[in-house]
């Protein structure tokens, strides 16, 4: 500390001087003037003792700005005597700075409540027109992920109307661990590095066969096909694509199910990702939020889901218990259902989503993205 305060006054005293200097140089002040301001910063001389002896245990300064008041003179000592007000507080400039404003040094540790009686005090008694802390400023928290640069949409509001200004919000938290965020969804792929340590184990509600049994007729090759993991509901919230090749969309065509060819989307994988991707962590893009642990809950196969299969999975990840299935031992805060269902919303839907509520969860749901009047 000792060391820091002795290398802040070797560099922040002779700049003081050379601003002073020059002042008093274009003001003509007295020469009388010189050997009593040299004497006060001059660290070599006799401040030098005044530095490691007064200040020996532990130095603290603080760093404030003031712009004197019209009338007085801050290349002259007497202006600097006259800030100080306390004994025990003393006041000394550092340099001059833009705005015929002076940064300025308080030695004597004083409190913060002390520092505001005294900026109070030069205002009323009309030293200052202005005295306040000289506030450290850090650079806006900008994550270093790769990507993160074609990110947009977490940029300040420049980027774009729905830009989120991340950066902004990041200076003031990047989460908590204290936070579930429940993600409904096709899972989630347990092997991508932007959740390391912050998948909790999840559930897979896709129901398999079942909406085959309501048909005469199951074709073998059908079976689970959109569970596409080989069961129907357990344990594992991993997803295992969604693809439809050619020959599997013809063969559902034939069982009048649609389910266009598509590749496989990881719808659930890219929602975890834009909510919660791990940030600043040098791999990939960046998430909104660095901390929240990220419970998956699978609730879509292949040719999309079952809206029992969601409200189910909505209920389960709120921490509504059901006795059919194992307790959910850490129930999410926060719902995101980035879903839609091709019409309006009904008593069930209500229903589950009031349980989830009632349990203390956030629905966060997508809406509006087919354009249309949500009236209709
Ligand atoms: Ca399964
Ligand atoms: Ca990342």
């Amino acid at each position: 500390m000792l060391q820091t305060f002795l290398s802040y006054y070797s560099s922040a005293w002779p700049r003081a001087c050379q601003t002073l200097c020059g002042l008093r140089q274009s003001t003509l002040t007295p020469l009388l003037f010189l050997p009593v301001f040299l004497l006060s910063i001059n660290p070599t001389s006799r401040d030098k003792d005044y530095v490691t002896t007064r200040h020996q245990i532990p130095p603290q300064v603080q760093q404030i700005l003031l712009k004197p008041a019209n009338g007085h003179n801050p290349a002259k000592p007497d202006y600097w005597q006259a800030l100080q007000v306390s004994h025990n507080i003393e006041v000394l400039p550092i340099r001059r700075m833009s705005g015929s404003a002076w940064v300025a040094a308080l030695h004597g540790s004083p409190s913060a409540s002390a520092t505001q009686n005294l900026f109070r005090t030069w205002q009323s008694r009309d030293l200052v027109d202005y005295a306040e802390n000289d506030s450290v400023v850090s650079i806006a928290a900008i994550p270093d992920d790769p990507l993160y640069e074609l990110q947009w949409n977490l940029a300040d509001a420049t980027s774009g109307a729905a830009a989120l200004n991340m950066p902004g919000a990041w200076d003031i938290t990047i989460g908590s661990s204290d936070v579930v965020i429940g993600i409904v969804d096709t899972g989630v792929r347990f092997d991508n590095q932007e959740f390391t340590g912050r998948l909790l184990p999840g559930y897979d509600f896709v129901s398999g066969i079942n909406e085959f049994r309501t048909r005469q007729r199951v074709p073998e090759e059908l079976n689970f096909i959109k569970a596409h993991d080989g069961d129907g509901r357990d344990t594992d919230a991993s997803d295992p694509g969604d693809g439809v090749d050619a020959q599997l969309s013809a063969t559902m065509q034939a069982e009048d199910l649609t389910c266009p060819q598509q590749e496989s989307t990881w719808h659930g994988t890219a929602m975890a990702s834009l909510i919660a991707a791990n940030g600043n962590d040098g791999f990939g893009m960046t998430g909104v939020d660095w901390s929240a642990r990220i419970l998956p809950v699978r609730a879509i196969g292949k040719c999309g889901g079952r809206r029992s299969d969601l409200l189910d999975a909505i209920r389960w990840a709120a921490g509504v218990n059901d006795p059919a299935l194992p307790d959910n031992p850490t129930p999410a805060r926060i719902i995101n259902l980035s879903l839609g269902i091709d019409d309006a919303c009904t008593a069930s839907d209500q229903q589950a989503i009031d349980d989830a509520v009632a349990m203390g969860a956030l629905i966060v749901a997508a809406v509006g993205n087919l354009g249309r009047n949500l009236d209709e």
